[in-house]
């Protein structure tokens, strides 16, 4: 098995879901936090300038989230057998990308972390109309995706079992990762969604990811 470092933010962010594959797999790897303080020190040696990133037997640093994602998820065999499963898995896991993507850039951008607002590339250099905006953009995304993914579970054996059937996948490991700040921000949202939600309570009872969750750092975001 190579060794695996992880590098991200002392948060869950766009990480968690990695480290819950590492976990459904029971496999060890360095979970690499940085804080905030120090993230110019490491941003240089990101080959992309971001995280999360992915770095095997200390000489192969990988960038991208969902690359990095469905890599661990075909190493985990949690990707679906067939091209039409892995199909499905990847609209699904891309639907919920563009939630994750939004609600991180408004996050960062409210919390005043790698502002938009900063790069010139907005046409808008007040940061507080800029939160407004990256909030208003977030809440579209859910307004659009949550209803699809509310559907699409419930198109497989009505929405009472994972979205691929009886097997958790990686699309389920992330329907819960990436709406966890979501849920937890804004409950009242999802009671539209029961599906998602009951999706959501089977995935935290599943024995890899209860034990994982139970013993995780704690963090708020
Ligand atoms: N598409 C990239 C985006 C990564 C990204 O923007 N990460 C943020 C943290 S959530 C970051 O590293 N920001 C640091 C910076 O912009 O300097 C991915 O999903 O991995």
């Amino acid at each position: 098995m190579p060794a695996y470092a992880l590098f991200y933010f002392n948060g869950r962010g766009r990480a968690e879901v990695l480290r819950m594959l590492f976990a459904m797999a029971d496999v060890k790897y360095t979970d690499k936090r940085i804080e905030f303080n120090d993230w110019e020190k490491y941003k240089k040696d990101m080959p992309s300038l971001t995280v999360p990133v992915l770095d095997i037997d200390g000489k192969n640093k990988m960038p991208e989230t969902m690359a990095i994602a469905r890599f661990l998820a075909r190493e985990f065999g949690l990707y679906g057998k067939t091209n039409m499963d892995m199909f499905r898995i990847d609209y699904i896991c891309d639907c919920l990308y563009e939630i994750m993507h939004d609600y991180m850039r408004y996050f960062h951008e409210k919390d005043g972390r790698f502002r938009v607002s900063q790069t010139g590339t907005s046409g808008n250099a007040n940061p507080n109309n800029m939160t407004v905006e990256l909030h208003r953009c977030y809440m579209d995304t859910c307004r659009r995706v949550l209803p699809f993914l509310e559907r699409t579970l419930e198109s497989r054996n009505n929405g009472n079992q994972y979205f691929m059937g009886d097997q958790i996948m990686l699309c389920d490991v992330m329907c819960y990762a990436f709406l966890e700040n979501s849920f937890n921000e804004n409950q009242a949202m999802f009671t539209s969604y029961p599906k998602l939600m009951g999706l959501r309570t089977k995935v935290a009872a599943h024995p890899k990811i209860s034990a994982y969750l139970k013993k995780r750092p704690t963090s708020n975001w």
